[in-house]
C-alpha cells in the first residue's frame, strides 16, 4: 500500500508531491504524467492564469530508467507564475506586503482559514487552499494509472452537464473515451454546444458555474475495499477522496440519488452466471460497488460540483481589519472549472482503487503483485 503527500502554494516557486510505499519496477512514463497535467489544464472556461502555466513533473528521486526503485517517490511541478510573485511569497522575507488581503471571498476556505490559523493576512489561506494542489494530484493518479494498466483496470472521466443544463446519460460507456476531444469533455453533442454557450453566457454576466462530471473504473475484480469495518469500505473511501477536490459538494455511486424513490425490486442488481463470465448482472444500479465492496461490474461516481467562489461580479463580505462590510474586489478567475475537475476526480479515484488493489494482492515488486494477481 502507498500513502502520499501533497505540498506548495499557487503562487509559491513550486508544488510538490510524495508517494510513499509505491512498488518497484513499474515503468513510468513522464510524459503521460505530462500529458495528464496538461488535460487538466485544458478546458473551456478557464481563465487568465492557464495561459501563464504549462505544467511539466520534474522527477527528483524513486524512479530510475524511467523505472520505479521502491523508494518514496519526490517531485515537483515548478509555478512558472512565481516569478511574478516571489516579493510576494519568498519564504524567508517577503518584500511587498503590498498583496496583503483582509477581504474573504465568499464561498473560499478564506474567512474560516484565516481565523482557524490566526492569519491577518488570507494569503496565507488562499494560497494553499486553492485548487492548484490539485495538479500533485493529477500526478499522482497518472503513475497510479500506469500501474493499474498493468492489470488492464482503465479510469476515464466525462462532463455530464454545466450549470442547469439537465444531464442525459450516455449509453455506450466506450463514447467516454472521445471526451478529450471535446473542449469541455462531454461526449454528447448537443449537451457540448449548450455547456459552451452555457459557460459564455456566465463570462459575459461575470458570473461562475459549477456541474457534474462521471467517472468509470473498468477492469476491476470483485472484492476490493471490504464490509468488515467502516473504515474499509470502497465506497467511502472514493467519498472522501472525490469530495476532498476543491469545489466538489456531492459524490454520488451508481444511482445512489434514485435509490432513495426506488422501491428494491427496481434498483437492486440481479446476479447472473456464465461459464466464460463468470458472476455477472445485467444492471449495475450499485455503480459497481456492494457492501463496501468492488463486486466486478464498472465503478460509476458522479461528482457535482459548486460554482466557482471568485466572481466577476462580486458578493458582499466584510473585511477581517475593519470589519466593515464591502463588495468583494474582482479577481482573475475561471468561469468554470468541471472539465479540469473531471481529470482530477478520474486520478483521485483510480489512486484510491491503486491503494486498495495493493492492499489486496500486495507484493514489494509489480512482479511479485502480479503474480498473486494471477492465483
Ligand atoms: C484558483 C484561482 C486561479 C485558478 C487556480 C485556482 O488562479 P489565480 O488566482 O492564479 O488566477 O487558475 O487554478 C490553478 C492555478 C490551477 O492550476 O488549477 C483558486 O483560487 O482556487
Amino acid at each position: 500500500m502507498f500513502r502520499y503527500f501533497t505540498a506548495g502554494e499557487s503562487h509559491g516557486k513550486s508544488l510538490v508531491g510524495i508517494i510513499e510505499g509505491f512498488p518497484s519496477n513499474v515503468p513510468i512514463d513522464v510524459e503521460i504524467i505530462n500529458h495528464d497535467l496538461k488535460r487538466r489544464q485544458s478546458g473551456y472556461g478557464r481563465g487568465g492564469r492557464m495561459k501563464i502555466e504549462s505544467d511539466r513533473i520534474e522527477i527528483l528521486s524513486g524512479i530510475r530508467d524511467s523505472k520505479t526503485l521502491g523508494s518514496p517517490i519526490a517531485f515537483t511541478i515548478p509555478n512558472k507564475d512565481y516569478e511574478n510573485w516571489e516579493k510576494y511569497m519568498d519564504p524567508l522575507k517577503v518584500l511587498d506586503c503590498g498583496k496583503r488581503v483582509t477581504k474573504p471571498r465568499p464561498g473560499h476556505a478564506d474567512l474560516t482559514g484565516a481565523l482557524k490559523y490566526g492569519f491577518d493576512d488570507i494569503r496565507n489561506t488562499l494560497e494553499r487552499s486553492s485548487a492548484r494542489e490539485t495538479a500533485v494530484r493529477v500526478a499522482i493518479g497518472s503513475m497510479v494509472k500506469q500501474l493499474v494498466s498493468n492489470f488492464n483496470i482503465k479510469a476515464m472521466s466525462h462532463v455530464l452537464s454545466v450549470g442547469d443544463i439537465i444531464p442525459e446519460k450516455v449509453n455506450d460507456i466506450n463514447s467516454i473515451k472521445n471526451a478529450d476531444n471535446s473542449p469541455v469533455r462531454c461526449v454528447n453533442e448537443k449537451k457540448e454546444m449548450e455547456i459552451i454557450k452555457a459557460i459564455d453566457k456566465a463570462k459575459e454576466d461575470g458570473d461562475s458555474l459549477g456541474g457534474v462530471f462521471e467517472i468509470y473504473i473498468t477492469g476491476l475484480p470483485p472484492g476490493l475495499g471490504s464490509y468488515v469495518h467502516w473504515d474499509k469500505k470502497l465506497d467511502g473511501k472514493l467519498a472522501q477522496a472525490l469530495m476532498s477536490i476543491q469545489g466538489i459538494k456531492a459524490v454520488e455511486i451508481g444511482e445512489g440519488i434514485e435509490a432513495s424513490t426506488l422501491p428494491g425490486s427496481k434498483f437492486h442488481d440481479e446476479i447472473f452466471y456464465s461459464p466464460e463470465k463468470g458472476y455477472y448482472r445485467e444492471t449495475n444500479m450499485a455503480g459497481g460497488i456492494e457492501g463496501g465492496m468492488s463486486n466486478g461490474e464498472n465503478i460509476i461516481v458522479r461528482c457535482h460540483m459548486k460554482p466557482i467562489p471568485t466572481l466577476y461580479r462580486p458578493l458582499r463580505s466584510v473585511d477581517i481589519e475593519t470589519k466593515e462590510g464591502f463588495v468583494a474586489d474582482i479577481e482573475r478567475s475561471d468561469t468554470c472549472a468541471v472539465p479540469a475537475a473531471s481529470i482530477v476526480g478520474e486520478m483521485v479515484a483510480i489512486t484510491v482503487v491503486g491503494q486498495e488493489l495493493l492492499r489486496k494482492y500486495g507484493g514489494d515488486s509489480l512482479g511479485e503483485i502480479l503474480e498473486r494477481w494471477k492465483k
